[in-house]
């Protein structure tokens, strides 16, 4: 499939786990992708793996003058068809040990960096009169997961958002849709003690196995198509059935 020729998309996260694999599969269905990480060598690999006329762009997503030079070189590209946001901390803190400093560390990547991209993701995209914009929840909002309350509130504010943002963008046909994967084996997670949660996960799952990022891919790459627009406000769960909801 070649869903997404002449298309351009901004994908964050892109260095490294889900961020990375969405990047390569719109990459590789057509997609000029814009491959945006904090980690600039890793986005870089990333565009040089896509290929094409890929590029990569450095961008602390929380970072307001940040993301106004990330919209900068993606204005000078003309238009942004697709917004794919992946960017989050995955943190994992028992609750004992959870300050506020942690908790708005993660506040202001997972939602404040997710606010200030569909601000200035949708405002690019009102402009071209298209646009679709898929964001990266967790079905841990469902599951209440352990060691990880801030992120699991974030996701939760991920989930309402994005309901919100499809209302607020819907008079401009620009459908805004999430995805809820499960624990899933990416570079991020083996660097946390989730790494070792997939045997009670998998005890959930209706189908049995190790989530990896090409299982959550498609979901995404067909929310993020032309022909997914009748569906916004959204939240897809994508794990296996192990949240059924
Ligand atoms: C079920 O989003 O959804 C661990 C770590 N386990 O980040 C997640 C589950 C994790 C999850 C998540």
């Amino acid at each position: 499939m070649r869903r997404f020729e002449g298309r351009v998309a901004v994908v964050t996260g892109a260095a490294q786990g889900l961020g990375k694999a969405v990047g390569m599969r719109l990459g590789a269905e057509g997609a000029i992708v814009v491959a945006v990480d904090i980690n600039a060598a890793g986005a870089v690999a990333t565009a040089k793996a896509i290929g094409s006329s890929s590029f990569a762009v450095a961008c602390d997503i929380g970072d307001e003058a940040s993301v106004g030079k990330l919209f900068e070189t993606v204005a000078a590209k003309g238009k942004l068809d697709v917004l794919v946001n992946v960017a989050a901390i995955v943190p994992f803190v028992k609750w004992d040990e959870l300050t506020i400093a942690e908790w708005r560390r993660v506040m202001r990547v997972n939602l404040d960096g997710l606010f200030l991209m569909c601000r200035a993701g949708s405002d690019m995209m009102r402009k071209g009169g298209y646009g679709r914009i898929v964001n990266f929840c967790s079905n841990s909002i469902f599951a209440g997961t352990p060691n990880m309350a801030h992120y699991v509130a974030s996701k939760g504010g991920v989930l309402t958002f994005t309901r919100a943002l499809a209302t607020e963008l819907g008079p401009y046909k620009i459908t805004a849709n999430c995805v809820c994967p499960g624990l899933i084996d990416t570079e991020g997670v083996q660097t946390t003690p989730h790494k070792d949660a997939f045997g009670f996960v998998e005890m959930l799952q209706a189908i049995k196995g190790h989530g990896v990022p090409a299982d959550v891919v498609p979901a995404v790459a067909f929310l993020a198509s032309e022909e997914a627009h009748w569906i916004t406000g959204q939240a897809l769960n994508v794990d296996a059935g192990m949240v059924r909801w």
